[in-house]
């Protein structure tokens, strides 16, 4: 369940859950909409608990593209701030394992840069967005591997799972 990878000393956590109920994780991400409103699956759920004071933040922050993170506060929400990330629509938006990897990138870049220590994401574009789980958890577990080595600050990575099947599939990818 957990693994630390030396000499980064940083843990990859993956959990079955709700992206809107991690009170112990500094940042979590937002799988958004374009316009970064509330919209449902996780953008739901995160706006729900934050309160309309978050929407109003975004608000001026919209529009962003494919693969592209912003920060806000987290309003109501136990975190310290909310990363946005515009995940690519399966079959519209190309190429879209890039823009997928970029997501994750930049979201843990930018929470490096706030000098957060932890972060905890959903399965970016695998819901409304129409993305294959199998192929979305390969991505995203490439792609925080391989920027582990970039991090100073972010010593914790969890990845919140909505389903039993999903979480199977990201175990799966640890073997
Ligand atoms: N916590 C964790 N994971 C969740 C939660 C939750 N509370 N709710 C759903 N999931 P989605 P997308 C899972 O659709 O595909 C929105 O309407 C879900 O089962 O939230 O990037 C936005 O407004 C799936 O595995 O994000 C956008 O328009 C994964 O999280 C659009 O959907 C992502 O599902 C974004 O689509």
């Amino acid at each position: 369940m957990e693994r630390t990878n030396k000499p980064h000393e940083v843990t990859v956590e993956l959990i079955r859950g709700d992206i809107a109920r991690q009170p112990d994780i500094s940042t979590i991400v937002n799988a958004a909409n374009a316009w970064l409103r509330i919209g449902g699956g996780v953008a739901g759920a995160i706006h729900r608990a934050a309160g309309p004071g978050l929407e109003e933040e975004c608000r001026p922050l919209a529009p962003i593209s494919p693969g592209e993170a912003v920060i806000t506060g987290a309003h109501n929400l136990p975190n310290d701030y909310v990363i946005h990330c515009l995940g690519p629509v399966y079959g519209r938006d190309k190429p879209e394992d890039k823009l997928l990897a970029s997501c994750y990138r930049n979201a843990l870049m930018l929470a490096d840069r706030e000098e957060t220590d932890s972060i905890a994401f959903p399965a970016i574009s695998a819901g409304a967005f129409g993305y294959p789980i199998r192929e979305a958890a390969a991505i995203a577990m490439k792609t925080i591997h391989d920027t582990i080595p970039s991090l100073q600050h972010v010593k914790k990575i969890r990845m919140v799972l909505f389903s039993e099947k999903d979480l199977q599939v990201f175990e799966s990818l640890r073997a």
